[in-house]
């Protein structure tokens, strides 16, 4: 009998038909909380999941007591409760790799369309604006050769200081839990102390996961530390940022600007001021949001449920201790 999958968003026609080859396949392409009864009465029969962007609670779990495997559409982890899962034997797989560079493409935009104030002068030229030669008032501010502060230098932190280092020439320092001395010989990126990094950079850009450890990492001391003509960059996670620490310090001129793909709340609240600001470039939590990675990232999801329902090491695999565990 075939092995029973609930899967929600993201799947395209050649992924669900993939699927519904090997297992029985409950779709909820449209799926808004993982209260629909439906989708409950269906995660009730499941031995795997597949999706992304579901908070994963203990208490969803029990509702699926054959649950072997989730397979997240994303690279983070944070909306899964991972000890609980492994208490449980629930294998997590994630997709790395097949995001980092369109992530680090998005993190790049932002530095360039801050710097060079690119969506504020596209919506003057729209206002029809445009009369004269554009003054002082508008100019930007230089990319290349400046200092790129990498808070976090794993795949998609290196991959954007990559873009930084060689492709612009900048002095890339960073923070990070262990030193990447591979990292330092081809950009000659420096480690330094966090608020060395934060009172030194141009750019201040996060790359890091959420964790109880990253949760507000930039308060209002951060922000004060950094220079007042610097621009935060955030690809990570919104929680990593105290959103009414960083509105301060836009409006009162603390930092110059700041580019974000990520919020505290998401979707952002409409009453949010961020995306109102002249000196915020905002997106919709567009990271890894291409045609070609999102297959790519669904391609992964596919493969690493697969595998680990049919009993096989999963290509990405958040929880080693769960496989290690349905092992022994
Ligand atoms: C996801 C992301 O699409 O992979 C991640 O961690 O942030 C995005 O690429 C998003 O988190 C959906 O869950």
């Amino acid at each position: 009998m075939k092995k029973r999958i609930v899967a929600f968003r993201r799947l395209t026609d050649r992924h669900l038909e993939q699927l519904s080859e090997r297992f029985h396949v409950d779709y909820f392409p449209d799926l808004e909380s993982a209260d629909d009864p439906a989708f409950r009465e269906a995660l009730g029969e499941a031995h795997g999941l597949v999706g992304a962007s579901l908070g994963i609670t203990p208490e969803l779990l029990d509702g699926a007591p054959h649950l072997e495997a989730i397979a997240s559409i994303s690279v983070g982890y944070d909306n899964y409760p991972v000890d609980e899962l492994t208490r449980r034997d629930i294998l997590l797989c994630n997709t790395p790799d097949v995001l980092t560079e369109t992530t680090a493409d998005t993190g790049f935009s932002l530095i360039m369309a801050t710097a060079r104030r690119v969506v504020e002068l596209a919506d003057f030229i729209k206002r029809g604006d445009w009369q004269e030669s554009i003054g002082a008032s508008l100019y930007g501010t230089d990319v290349h050769g400046k200092t790129l502060g990498m808070v976090g230098l794993g795949r998609i932190g290196a991959a954007v200081a990559r873009r930084g280092a060689l492709g612009f020439g900048m002095n890339v320092l960073y923070t990070h839990a262990s030193p990447k001395p591979a990292l330092e010989a081809e950009l000659g990126a420096r480690r330094c102390e966090f608020d060395e990094l934060l009172e030194s950079a141009d750019f201040v850009c996060v790359s890091v996961p959420l964790t109880a450890e990253t949760t507000h990492l930039f308060g209002a001391e951060q922000f004060a530390r950094m220079r007042s003509s610097a621009i935060f960059i955030n690809i990570a996670r919104g929680k990593v940022v105290d959103e009414a620490a960083l509105i301060a310090a836009l409006e009162t001129g603390e930092i110059r600007a700041a580019g974000l793909d990520v919020f505290e709340r998401e979707p952002l609240p409409g009453d949010s001021p961020l995306p109102h600001m002249a000196n915020v470039v905002a997106l919709p939590h567009i990271g890894s949001a291409t045609h070609e990675t999102r297959t790519a990232m669904a391609q992964r999801a596919v493969d690493n449920i697969t595998l680990a329902l049919n009993g096989e090491r999963p290509i990405s695999l958040v929880n080693e201790a769960a496989w290690e565990r349905r092992q022994g």
